[in-house]
């Protein structure tokens, strides 16, 4: 057999992990920016350790030169989402990009696997640009909700403690979990719309709040201390009784206020041309 030089083998897939998640976290902050809810919680991503990549082989019969076509989690890309809802979202999100070649989708949320594992998975082919040029690389993006990743995660510690044979009774408890979680995240998709509505409404108001007090400082400029003390207490007034519409208005007059001083300053500059 050729000699195995794995971190050459294993680089381009670091590469893509890295890549891949950065990406998807940069989703994540672009929809926050444009003041949207993000079906994207959080991104992980991880590369196969050399020891299960050669389990796997093992268990599967996977002879090395066939290892990169038949192992195909080696590199492994996980998004969590909060809602089951958010999983078909992001799925599609990944599905129409221009830079993931798709290539099969394994679907256990409808149909979980016999342990009770629930997640969306899909197999992808990723270019990374290394110095010898482009190399493609298998990747494993696993899409699951927070319920379906805390199951998954304590069903794998747990598997890795009985090498694989859990006891029957651990298996029954940990399907029993499972359909409890599956029945959460059912309840939870009930309230799904309402819990968007709060989360955007706690944007709303920080991004409002935080203007209000910009307008604030820039009038603390050019108007007397007296009148800025009383909009700083109107404020705090306002805000105390923590109602969004009185807010918006609030910002409303300030900007009327804040564009009167505009209009000042530009009437009277503080340098005349002829003082030039
Ligand atoms: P690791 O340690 O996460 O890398 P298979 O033929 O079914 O044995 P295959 O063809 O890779 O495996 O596809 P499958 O079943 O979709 O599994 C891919 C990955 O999904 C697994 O990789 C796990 O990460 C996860 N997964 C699948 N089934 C289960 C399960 O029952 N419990 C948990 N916790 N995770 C699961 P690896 O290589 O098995 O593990």
């Amino acid at each position: 057999m050729e000699i195995q030089l794995w971190r050459e083998i294993l680089h381009p897939y670091e590469q893509a992990v890295a890549e891949l998640v950065l990406k998807f976290r940069c989703l994540r902050v672009e929809y926050k920016k444009h003041g949207l809810y993000s079906p994207i919680e959080n991104v992980t991503g991880r590369v196969k350790t050399i020891s299960s990549i050669l389990e796997k082989m093992q268990r599967k019969g996977v002879p090395m030169e066939e290892m990169a076509e038949k192992i195909e989690d080696i590199a492994g890309v996980r998004i969590i989402c909060q809602f089951v809802e958010d999983i078909e979202r992001v799925a599609r999100d990944i599905e129409a990009r221009s830079d993931l070649e798709i290539l099969n989708h394994k679907n256990y949320l409808g149909n979980q696997k016999k342990s009770g594992y629930r997640s969306y998975h899909i197999i992808a082919r990723y270019g990374v640009q290394t110095i010898i040029g482009l190399k493609k690389v298998k990747v494993e993006i696993q899409i699951r909700t927070m319920g379906m990743n805390f199951w998954a995660t304590t069903e794998h510690h747990l598997q890795y403690k009985y090498k694989g044979e859990i006891p029957e009774h651990i298996s029954a408890q940990l399907q029993k979990a499972s359909d409890a979680l599956m029945s959460l995240d059912r309840e939870m998709s009930e309230v799904r719309s309402e819990i968007i509505d709060a989360m955007n409404d706690s944007r709303i108001k920080n991004r409002i709040v935080k203007e209000i007090l910009g307008s604030i400082e820039n009038l603390y400029r050019v108007a007397s201390e007296r009148e800025v003390k009383k909009i700083q207490d109107e404020f705090y007034e306002v805000f105390s009784h923590g109602d969004l519409e009185e807010l918006k208005r609030f910002q409303k007059q300030l900007d009327i206020i804040a564009e009167g001083y505009r209009a000042q300053a530009i009437e009277h500059p503080l340098l005349d041309e002829d003082d030039k």
